[in-house]
């Protein structure tokens, strides 16, 4: 998938306008995801998620931000190269970038995790995006349920929304 800039707004209610082939290409990652569930591949092993959390969008917008502290507590280097949500028809890792006075998101294809190091998605900086909700947006006091990709392993946890960070 091509990268996907876009302007950042003040506050992440960016309504991404991203091609169709992005929610194949969950689908192909979910098929995958099923496929290869078998005993031994656990590559999502050594995962540890806290502090995650979603920013309540504003009414009438569809697209959130999903912040969390990640940590590799294995011996090897970890690599995410997706996030999806059943609430949700796409969802992408994001990263912040600078550009003059403007902040942009860039899609991120995969983020490593070396061994023993932690990563925080925060407001700001790297964040998961989720878009197209399947149903309506969720409001603060509902939780989401985010799985994260590690090739053909997911961790699957459930993110609580809110108004402001936690
Ligand atoms: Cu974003």
């Amino acid at each position: 998938m091509p990268n996907q800039t876009s302007v950042h707004p003040p506050a992440p209610t960016l309504d991404a306008s991203v091609d169709r082939p992005a929610r194949g290409h969950r689908v192909r990652q979910m098929l995958l995801a099923v496929a290869l569930a078998a005993p031994g591949a656990q590559a999502c092993d050594g995962l540890s998620v806290g502090e995650a959390w979603i920013r309540e969008p504003p009414p009438g917008k569809g697209t959130i931000a999903v912040y969390m502290r990640l940590h590799n507590t294995g011996a090897a280097p970890l690599v995410i190269d997706g996030v999806t949500s059943p609430a949700f028809a796409m969802g992408m890792l994001h990263e912040n970038v600078r550009d003059g006075s403007q902040v942009r998101m860039r899609h991120l294809a995969r983020l490593t995790i070396a061994a023993g190091a932690s990563v925080e998605l925060a407001p700001g900086g790297l964040h998961a995006m989720l878009m197209r909700p399947v149903a309506a947006p969720p409001r603060a006091g509902d939780t989401v349920t985010v799985a994260l990709h590690c090739g053909d392993s997911t961790h699957t946890l459930a993110v609580p929304v809110s108004r402001d960070a936690p």
